[in-house]
């Protein structure tokens, strides 16, 4: 580690005392970000410790919809997002005024959005599911039809895996469809060996050529596996730097260099030190919307992970 980057770690470490803050971070930020982390995870892991932890501040390194999620689960605490740029095209796909139109459209129809989605959405929503367990949240519902926003290929996954009928919402997210079939079929004859493992955020054609289709923390635990040597990797490239830590000796190859979600690299460790020196940027998702958005993540967290 650099002079510099020991000196603000310790600074962060000081500031984190004297808040009583926590520090959560996603598979997809900066690896030096990670490291500082008490936590690092996808936005069901993090979810889930901001709904337990007892700090009185909660310093989420992520983007907009991960900090409003925590808002929602811990009214009671301060929730800062160390860049407040730091959004989600994918959830800026729709808007609640948007999905009201189209629940008109198809009343008979459940609503499940993606964590990926504004408070606003969700409390829009009947349900919220994450990539680690959207098969097992829409197969708990029992309308005839699902509303499934704002991801078209995770719902296209879902729909196929569990043979609901679901009307899609025409978003993607635009680092994952940097990750190309073309790529894989080279990276297969180079690495015969290796297991290609996707996340289902992944267009169709991707998804069709990979071993395992999984969220970024069933990456981290599949990447365990005695059998798994070598593992190509088709997600944002942050997951790289926690497989690595967690497997030495194992080889992680990315199908892209260019899966860079640049608002997940937004977050530095300056930033994450100004934050805590500030108590900025807040995240506060206004009662209203709070208490219906966290109905739709309560029915989630109750349904937990797939496995
Ligand atoms: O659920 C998440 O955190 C996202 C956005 C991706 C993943 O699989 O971790």
């Amino acid at each position: 580690m650099e002079s510099r980057d020991a000196e603000l770690v310790e600074k962060i470490s000081a500031f984190r005392k004297r808040r009583n803050a926590v520090i959560l971070a996603h598979n997809y930020q900066l690896g030096e970000v990670q490291d500082i982390a008490d936590f690092v995870g996808d936005s069901l892991d993090l979810s889930q410790r901001a709904a337990e932890t007892d700090a009185d501040v909660i310093v989420f390194c992520g983007v907009q919809f991960m900090a409003e999620t925590a808002s929602i689960l811990c009214p009671d605490k301060v929730v800062l997002l160390p860049d407040i740029n730091a959004g989600c095209p994918l959830a800026n796909m729709i808007t609640a005024e948007r999905l009201r139109a189209k629940k008109k459209e198809h009343p008979q129809a459940a609503v499940a959005c993606y964590i990926n989605s504004s408070a606003e959405v969700k409390a829009e929503s009947d349900v919220c599911c994450t990539s680690a367990n959207a098969v097992r949240v829409v197969e708990s519902l029992d309308a005839r039809e699902i509303l499934f926003v704002p991801d078209q290929y995770l719902g296209h996954y879902v729909s196929a895996r569990t043979g609901k009928r679901m009307i899609l919402w025409p978003g993607l997210c635009p680092t994952h469809v940097r990750i190309k079939p073309e790529r894989i079929k080279e990276l297969k004859r180079e690495y015969p060996q290796a297991k290609v493992v996707v996340h289902p955020e992944c267009t169709p054609e991707v998804i069709a050529l990979a071993d395992e289709v999984l969220s970024t923390s069933g990456m981290c635990r599949y990447a365990q596996r005695d059998e798994v040597r070598e593992m190509v990797v088709g997600t944002e490239v942050g997951i790289i730097h926690r497989l690595k830590k967690e497997n030495p000796g194992k080889k992680f190859i990315p199908i892209s260099e260019q899966a860079i979600c640049p608002n997940m690299k937004l977050i530095t460790l300056e930033k994450v030190l100004w934050s805590l020196e500030d108590m900025g940027s807040e995240v506060k998702v206004p009662e209203g919307i709070r208490l219906r958005a966290k109905a739709a993540v309560d029915k989630m967290l109750k349904i937990g992970r797939e496995s």
